[in-house]
């Protein structure tokens, strides 16, 4: 591969921090798996209006392409090289009672994880066979769930697209795989091996082969944190007696992405913020201050509609899923407040 010609309006990390010595150096290496530095970059290669523009194709990748790697995890998650990850997921270390008990504001809560197999390739570099094989492997965890986990997994292969359809709308199903994940290799084969689980009242959903091998899926209406916190706490302890992850002491959880290494965690709430989003310095400045994350009410590249916003935890690495909601859960308390001030103006 040559040296990638980016556009001068390229401002993805990819664009920052593949230099042509970095280049150079990666660009002859391979991981145990045969991923090379051009599957890794592909997606930014191909998307220069990405963020990051980069993918890992298995655990060995961080380490393999660290000299690229390494500068974009700091940059994004201000994690160095030497620091040591640490995961807490005992809800009892929670601070975070409902921050909207009259349901004026929020309406629904939402907590996710990424996971991946342990030594399978994740799914950009991953074979359609171990993809199936990593499916069938999931799927077999979760039918051993009981309680209120228990459910049934519905394969994307045979789901109709007026099912598929509703699904997606309502906010349960991921989308049809985006041009960035298409060009990471993620959508390969789709929808072979891809899939969703969830019980019957659709609080609990795993996600099985899309960005991640798994998203672990904790909803619910309303803003009651720390019941979707708990719940999707008794999920991961329950599939990972059966499906084992693939973690670092360094990087936490190992995700294809790598932006949600760490605890791979997202907590977010829909919340209806109308006098808010007329005074987006004003809102921004809260969801800076209590590391937030905007997005639209459709999820990452949507849009906002009628004053709602899906408002979540921008850091996931170095911090502790504990810490995680609590950022989420104190910044939206902040947001509220602001809200009712506007309100009474
Ligand atoms: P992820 O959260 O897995 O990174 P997205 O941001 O694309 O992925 O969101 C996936 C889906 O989850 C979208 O349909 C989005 O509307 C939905 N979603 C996210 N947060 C909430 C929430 N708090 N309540 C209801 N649906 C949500
Ligand atoms: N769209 C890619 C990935 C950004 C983070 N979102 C994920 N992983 N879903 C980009 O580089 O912009």
């Amino acid at each position: 591969m040559n040296y990638p010609k980016f556009p001068t309006e390229c401002h993805s990390m990819l664009c920052k921090y593949l230099r042509s010595e970095v280049f150079d150096a990666l660009n002859t290496v391979q991981t145990k798996h045969g991923f090379t530095l051009e599957q890794a970059i592909n997606s930014g290669v191909q998307n220069p209006d990405s963020s990051i523009g980069v993918y890992a194709g298995d655990k060995e990748s961080y380490f393999t392409f660290a000299a690229l790697f390494d500068p974009i995890i700091e940059d994004y998650h201000g994690f160095k090289t030497t620091d040591k990850h640490t995961s807490d997921l005992d809800t009892a270390h929670l601070h975070a009672s409902n921050p909207d008990p009259e349901g004026k504001y929020i309406l629904s809560t939402r907590i996710r994880v990424g996971r991946n197999v342990d030594n399978m390739p994740l799914g950009p570099a991953i074979s359609k066979e171990a993809r199936k094989q990593v499916e069938e492997n999931i799927v077999e965890g979760l039918k051993t769930l009981d309680g209120d986990l228990a459910g049934e997994y519905y394969p994307l292969s045979g789901m109709s697209k007026e099912v598929q359809e509703r699904l997606i709308q309502d906010h349960f199903l991921f989308k049809e795989g985006d041009r960035f994940l298409e060009a990471a290799g993620l959508n390969r084969d789709w929808p072979d091996g891809r899939g969703i689980y969830h019980n019957a009242d659709k609080t609990f959903l795993v996600w099985v082969n899309e960005e991640d091998q798994l998203r672990i899926i904790s909803m619910q209406k309303g803003g009651d944190i720390r019941e979707v916190f708990t719940r999707l706490v008794r999920a991961i302890e329950g599939i990972g007696t059966k499906v084992p992850f693939s973690y670092s002491e360094h990087l936490g959880y190992i995700t294809s992405c790598p932006t949600n290494l760490g605890t791979a965690m997202r907590a977010s709430v829909h919340i209806a913020l109308p006098n808010l989003a007329k005074d987006m310095a004003k809102f921004q400045a809260i969801t800076d201050k209590y590391h937030l994350q905007i997005r639209g009410i459709h999820g990452e590249h949507s849009e906002s509609e009628g004053g709602v916003y899906d408002i979540s935890n921008r850091r996931r690495l170095g911090i502790t899923e504990v810490q995680a909601v609590q950022d989420m859960h104190d910044g939206v308390v902040a947001l509220i407040a602001a809200e009712k001030a506007l309100e009474e103006n």
